[in-house]
């Protein structure tokens, strides 16, 4: 496959952008060889600046539910352009989003706009923090919630994969008040309450998480972790960014049956668009600046090209939800391929799998949090990695990542997967 333009693209990118990317994990430093630069996308494929297609399994990590560059979501940007980019000043626009979100997913009373999932995760944390008057909060090891300073204690996704142990620039003042323990693990949760009585002011998770490849909370750990924070007055955060509108129409919220008190949302809801939300009870939104003295701000929160974009994605999924059914069996079905070709590939391997997320980690074992995610042959998944793409499917660059499916991939798409996974199992060794 000839990559010489993105070869070329790279070496000029890192002359002037630091690892010549904006976000870390997408420099392909972990997988190694060179970060593909992309030209366009269109429904399942991308297109790399060599004009190479790619079977996407990434859907700019999360938001292109429906496959990139959908037809009413591209038209109804190109005509809310004309009326101006950015206006600084409410529109009704965004009253008509905020009912929208509040319509499909449970126990939102109130809605605030923000420009991303970093933002929402930040504002939300601000927001418990200020209703409860506490300071510390639990976050899971291998979830990730942005990278504000807070949460960048034993995260996941990029901070996982370049194996950052400790981010330099966050103060130990800062991260003194971030508790964490093992995703699925309640008893630890409790253990942590009852050393940290009165202190907790939240507790914030991935409720599935999609940062440390795709891991599923064990049947009760949701239910438990409610418990305990209705018990202690903590206010329970659910960072839907990636499972929000994704899972469910309402999101993880509606697919398993569990209501947070806030829940943060990001790209999804702008259909790609920089945009993010934080939601929730309004006895907690309304401590939220001007009602309250919580202050959050921001000149493009609720962007109208951002806010059209997400709000004609949002209305094509409420009002056709077999498009989530649709999903899911696509998924279900690359599934079971996978699972054919890997058992017969003799590989020891685990997939997890909810909806339209899956990975694949290469372990003998369980994978239900972040240190079985690590005990992983994560070098053998660099490989695959490789072999797939060079087979044109574009799978994250880091086995701490999901997968994400959108609806506008073929059952053809799913077979040269599938296939493709075959050739590449075979070819990439012990
Ligand atoms: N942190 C994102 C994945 N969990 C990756 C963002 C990007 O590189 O676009």
């Amino acid at each position: 496959m000839d990559i010489s333009k993105s070869q070329s693209l790279f070496d000029r990118a890192c002359r002037s952008i630091p690892g010549g990317v904006n976000s870390p994990v997408r420099a392909f430093k972990s997988v190694g060889g060179t970060p593909l630069f992309m030209k366009r996308a269109e429904g399942a494929y991308l297109y790399d600046a060599d004009g190479n297609k790619y079977i996407d399994y990434i859907a700019s990590w999360g938001p292109m539910i429906l496959g990139h560059a959908y037809p009413s979501v591209i038209e109804a940007i190109r005509e809310k352009a004309y009326g101006s980019t950015s206006f600084g000043a409410p529109t009704e626009l965004e009253i008509e989003m905020a009912e929208l979100i509040r319509s499909m997913a449970p126990g939102i009373d109130m809605v605030r706009m923000v420009s991303s999932g970093t933002e929402a995760c930040m504002s939300a944390l601000r927001l418990a923090r200020g209703y409860t008057g506490r300071n510390k909060f639990i976050k899971f090891e291998g979830c990730y919630h942005g990278h504000a300073d807070a949460f960048l204690v034993k995260a996941g996704s990029g901070v996982a994969t370049f194996d950052i142990q400790t981010v330099p620039g966050v103060t130990g003042g800062v991260s003194n008040d971030t508790l964490t323990c093992a995703y699925n693990d309640l008893n630890a949760v409790e253990a942590l309450l009852t050393a940290h009585k009165g202190e907790i002011a939240a507790i914030i998770i991935e409720p599935v998480a999609g940062n440390m490849g795709c891991i599923l909370p064990k049947p009760g750990f949701l239910e438990g972790l409610r418990k305990l924070c209705t018990q202690e007055g903590i206010v329970l955060i659910f960072d839907e960014v990636m499972t929000g509108f994704r899972l469910a129409a309402g999101g993880a919220q509606e697919r398993l049956k569990i209501n947070a008190d806030l829940v943060t949302y990001g790209k999804v809801i702008g259909a790609g668009m920089p945009v993010g939300a934080f939601g929730g009870r309004k006895e907690i939104m309304q401590h939220i600046a001007p009602l309250g003295n919580v202050y959050q701000a921001g000149t493009l929160s609720g962007n109208p090209i951002a806010m059209i974009a997400g709000y004609t994605l949002l209305t094509e999924l409420k009002n056709n939800p077999g498009r989530f059914d649709s999903l899911e069996k696509k998924t279900v079905y690359l599934r079971d391929g996978l699972q054919q070709v890997l058992r017969e590939s003799g590989h020891a391997y685990v997939i997890n799998q909810l909806g339209s997320m899956i990975s694949v980690h290469f372990s003998g074992k369980p994978v239900t949090n972040f240190a079985q995610a690590a005990a992983a042959d994560n070098k053998k998944f660099n490989r695959f990695f490789h072999a797939m793409l060079n087979r044109g499917i574009y799978l994250p660059p880091s086995a701490f990542e999901s997968w994400f499916l959108n609806d506008a991939l073929s059952y053809a798409d799913l077979d040269a997967t599938i296939l493709a996974a075959k050739e590449s199992l075979s070819e990439i060794g012990e």
